[in-house]
């Protein structure tokens, strides 16, 4: 690649709103573009339009003329100022066909020019979706940094006065030292009479919803067949979605709440309300909020139809056919739905995707029409001219208490499934020869308390400049304050009784008590552990100490990486610094890889297990590993199979041949526990 196109491509994630003739990296490049560029708008003037950006710039780059330009015709019903979701199936369609078309153009320049061709002809939200999923899949663009979402969009993110406040403070001071990180309120979408605000914290995050969002960038249910089927991609949309539930249940016994109850009932009314306050970048409204007791209605709007029975029909058949215990594909085939690729068939069918799902006319469209009906709640028929609530963005959507409730429902018909699999049995659980005799976990190395951690909130700073369109400030400053929590340490000794050999090293953590503070049986247990890390580890006979970082996380990745400033000035020169800063989004933030705890500390168990890994490894394609696939429990790994061959969340996924977690590890050498105690301290330190 040469530099000129990874930059123009870098480029086009900033300023999604400008017509792509103007200055981009704080006014020192302009894109020269080739007149039939031009939209009907500026065309007459394109002369002198391109010559008013191109003066005062160091760097102009000149776009090739396309070859043979695109008809966008079948992007029209989506128009510049609509609200874009993935849950939409016209919108999808759209989507599909762009990501086709971008990953059809024949040559790097060539996708250039293709790119900053649509990039003014399409709705805003749409495009800056396709071209990242393009990007995330093109051979020949793996270089291309991908820009943070809250960058690109920051009103969907962000409390919208802050922008105000950060553009004036941009314009105003410039980068000198005298201008100051506007802050972002941390509180403001509701008041404590709302017991659910408790949580505001977590589900406003913006390193939560970023991921999400990147996560669905990475897995689309859309597309290219090659784009969309990945190795275990349905099983993943699981257990990532499963994984976020349990995160978000222990974080409500921190906060005094009880468990996420899921939204079994659709033609209850749904207590929560939700009042978002952010603002919609393509047509600077507010995303609509849902009053407290809403009932859900059946939708009839132009482009989104879905009622109530129809939802209740597909789950129907998709709970019999589990019991049943197969599937029947367009054709009538039966496949089976058995303990290796059952809950994958079942992960594409429910969410759904149309190019995975084995019959999407019969077990239709589960998961995302009722993202559907939820997001419209406010106006199911569209008479107020209302556009979806965050519950139909996946930027947005884990803002919502009602995100974790659908989720929650959503992973019950899961786990009817998994609960039908036999238990694992000790063949599967153990390893013989191998005991875990000591675990811990400590701040720092030495001289802390073991298995005491801490939690408090940490004010970091973000740059949204590359998102703010049509301002003059050049740098434009924000900082949040988020949990974070104090790096930490694993050791575990682990004697090996035979000769050299490797295991897999899977760490939880599980609440241990319910909210009633009842003693929880590992069947309840097992639902909510919380993956912390994985990884490989060689033992060699004898006692082995092994440690291990809490940032070296495999599910999380840290600030920095969700956050880099955009921008050229920025890109590191370094070859192995330039390689990590890639493909660096999806991934859960490392400031909330620990729940919240207490103020008088909660006590967890912590759990490990060493598992054999020659039942848990997978021979791998000779692909080039991605530097930036650290959080692969999350996230897999690009253009490979996913790196362990049990099912996701093992050994917790599944029934257990035990009553209580400690019998289980008193049964097998290969696991240890001990209780671990999460102490919060509300004080807040600057970055
Ligand atoms: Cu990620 Cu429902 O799948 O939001």
């Amino acid at each position: 690649m040469t530099n000129t196109d990874l930059k123009v491509l870098e480029l086009l994630f900033q300023r999604p709103l400008e017509p792509a003739f103007t200055t981009r990296d704080n006014g020192k490049t302009v894109l020269e573009l080739p007149d039939s560029f031009y939209t009907d708008r500026y065309k007459a003037e394109s002369d002198q339009v391109g010559n008013r950006f191109s003066k005062n710039v160091d760097v102009r780059i000149p776009v090739q003329e396309l070859a043979s330009v695109p008809n966008l015709d079948f992007a029209k019903p989506l128009g510049p100022k609509k609200q874009f979701s993935l849950f939409n199936d016209q919108h999808r369609n759209i989507a599909s066909e762009l990501i086709t078309l971008f990953m059809n153009a024949p040559n790097l320049r060539q996708f250039v020019s293709l790119s900053v061709f649509c990039k003014d002809r399409l709705n805003p939200m749409l495009f800056q979706y396709a071209y990242a999923v393009a990007i995330a899949h093109r051979k020949d663009t793996t270089e291309v940094p991908i820009t943070n979402i809250s960058q690109v969009f920051p009103s969907n993110f962000v409390e919208p006065s802050t922008l105000k406040d950060g553009r004036q403070e941009g314009s105003v001071f410039g980068e000198s030292g005298d201008r100051v990180p506007v802050a972002i309120p941390r509180d403001y979408t509701a008041s404590d009479i709302e017991d659910e605000h408790r949580l505001a914290y977590f589900r406003e995050d913006i390193g939560v919803n970023s991921h999400h969002w990147h996560w669905h960038l990475v897995y689309p249910t859309t597309g290219p067949y090659e784009v969309v089927n990945k190795d275990r991609r349905g099983e993943l949309f699981y257990y990532m979605h499963q994984q976020i539930l349990a995160r978000y249940n222990a974080e409500r016994f921190c906060n005094n709440l009880k468990r996420i109850q899921p939204l079994a009932n659709l033609h209850n009314e749904v207590f929560e309300g939700y009042f978002p306050k952010i603002l919609s970048s393509v047509n600077n409204r507010t995303y609509p909020g849902r009053a407290s007791g809403q009932l859900l209605k059946d939708v009839d709007r132009e482009d989104t139809r879905i009622t109530i029975d129809e939802i209740l029909r597909w789950r129907n058949r998709i709970m019999d056919v589990i019991d049943q215990g197969y599937v029947e594909d367009t054709s009538g085939q039966r496949i089976p739905l058995d303990e290796v690729r059952g809950i994958d068939i079942l992960g594409n069918m429910i969410e759904a995707s149309p190019v995975l799902s084995v019959n999407m006319q019969l077990y239709g469209n589960l998961h995302n029409q009722g993202h559907n009906i939820i997001s419209f709640a406010h106006d199911p028929d569209g008479r107020h001219l209302e556009e979806f609530g965050v519950m139909g963005d996946v930027t947005t959507a884990m803002r919502d208490p009602i995100f974790y409730r659908w989720h929650g429902f959503i992973n019950t018909v899961f786990t009817k499934f998994k609960s039908l699999l036999n238990p694992y049995n000790a063949a599967q659980l153990g390893f013989e020869g191998v005991s875990v005799d000591y675990i811990e976990a400590r701040i720092g190395k030495k001289g802390t308390t073991p298995n005491v951690l801490a939690t408090y909130w940490q004010n970091s700073t973000v740059d949204l400049t590359a998102g703010l369109d049509f301002s003059s400030a050049t740098n434009v400053l924000a900082s949040f304050s988020h949990l974070q929590n104090a790096p930490f340490t694993y050791t575990f000794n682990v004697t090996n009784n035979g000769a050299k050999r490797t295991g897999t090293c899977r760490i939880f953590l599980c609440p241990k008590v319910d909210e009633r503070n009842m003693a929880l049986r590992l069947e309840d247990q097992r639902q909510m552990a919380i993956e912390m890390d994985k990884f490989t580890v060689d033992l060699v006979p004898g006692v082995n100490t092994i440690r291990r970082q809490s940032t070296e996380s495999s599910v999380a990745i840290p600030f920095e990486r969700s956050f880099r400033p955009v921008g050229a000035n920025y890109q590191p020169q370094a070859a192995d610094e330039l390689a990590r800063f890639r493909f660096c989004g999806c991934g859960w933030p490392q400031h909330l890889l620990l729940p919240k705890g207490t103020t008088q500390g909660m006590v967890f168990d912590l759990f490990v297990m060493i598992s054999d890994y020659s039942q848990d490894s997978v021979e791998q394609p000779n692909t080039p590993n991605d530097a930036c696939s650290t959080a692969y429990s999350f996230c897999g790994l690009k253009d490979k199979l996913y790196p362990d061959r049990r099912a996701m969340g093992f050994p917790f996924d599944r029934r257990l041949p035990n009553t209580y977690l400690n019998e289980m590890v008193d049964a097998f050498g290969n696991m240890a526990r001990t209780d671990l105690r999460i102490q919060y301290t509300d004080r807040t330190i600057v970055k």
